[in-house]
């Protein structure tokens, strides 16, 4: 498009070089990350984009605008408070499913339960990629993994059945290899009003073989052109989550239209103009900080 003013793929450009193995499931991701955000013409400077530890967390020097990378499993907290306390930003959280679903697992039902208002993307890989291939809560049961070399002696928990369980108010389910619905997906999720889960069925070409780019794109289907599907209704979309192995439903399985967000509940927060981040700067903090040096 030839507008000057307009937000290109350009202005979330970063010259650090990728670290990700060759066809990682996170190129495809970020890349869908970026679309989205350009497409919903969000300018960098009005985002904030948060990062987990791990494979997932090392795209955070990699996209300009601002950013934090948080500890292992504690991503979502931080993100939750940066969009209490700027309502004017766009925030995006990213997590994997070893930090998200065992460290962190407190926060995401808290995210869930709250219904803050900002998107959270799970990197499902099936592992925790960084520290070389430990099983997690979604390793299939049977793979030897590092640390449990007999294999997984755990059933594999299908995340999306556990999130609809806690009533979201937005669910869906992507796969890292298709870039376009990927970026449907998270548009879909950035204009939602409360906590948009988003969980990216990604592959991870270094530690899970069983399932490579191929296996799910065999198995993956758009639950949009499922004939009479209604995404309003929650047990539609219990029922469509189930099947991980044979006919994988992606897309916004659920959501809320009418979903009100934490913020919007708060009694003493109703019809307030300002920010939380502008409030603040009335107060002089410095004294009490310094009592922590
Ligand atoms: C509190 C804490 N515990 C453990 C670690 C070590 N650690 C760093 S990355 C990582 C694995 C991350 O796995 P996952 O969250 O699935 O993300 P992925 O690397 O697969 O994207 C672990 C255990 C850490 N940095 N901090």
């Amino acid at each position: 498009m030839n507008c000057s003013k307009c937000i290109q793929m350009f202005d979330y450009y970063s010259d650090n070089i990728f670290t990700w193995c060759t066809n990682c499931g996170n190129y495809g991701i970020f890349s869908a990350v970026k679309r989205a955000l350009v497409a919903e013409e969000i300018d960098p400077k009005d985002a904030l984009l948060c990062f987990d530890i791990g494979c997932n967390g090392n795209g955070s020097d990699k996209i300009s605008g601002y950013r934090f990378h948080g500890l292992h499993g504690r991503v979502l907290p931080f993100a939750a408070g940066a969009s209490l306390a700027n309502r004017k930003i766009k925030v995006i959280a990213f997590g994997g499913d070893g930090g998200t679903l065992s460290e962190g697992i407190n926060h995401l039902v808290h995210s869930v339960r709250s219904n803050y208002d900002f998107t959270f993307i799970l990197h499902n890989n099936e592992n925790y990629g960084l520290t070389t291939g430990q099983a997690s809560l979604t390793t299939r049961k049977g793979k030897p993994m590092n640390a449990a070399p007999d294999g997984v002696v755990v059933e594999p928990m299908n995340v999306m059945e556990f999130i609809l369980g806690l009533k979201p108010s937005f669910a869906a389910r992507a796969f890292s290899g298709d870039v376009k619905h990927m970026t449907e997906i998270i548009r879909a999720g950035i204009k939602h009003r409360g906590f948009s889960f988003i969980e990216i069925l990604q592959n991870c070409t270094t530690y899970n073989a069983e399932t490579p780019h191929e296996w799910y794109q065999e198995r993956v289907y758009d639950i949009s052109k499922l004939k009479g599907y209604n995404k309003a209704d929650l047990e539609s979309a219990k029922e469509v989550s189930k099947d991980l192995e044979e006919n994988i439903a992606t897309g916004v399985l659920y959501e809320d239209e009418d979903s009100v967000d934490f913020y919007s509940r708060l009694a003493n927060r109703k019809g307030t103009q300002t920010e939380l981040v502008d409030e603040v700067k009335n107060y002089e903090i410095g004294n009490f900080l310094s009592r922590f040096n």
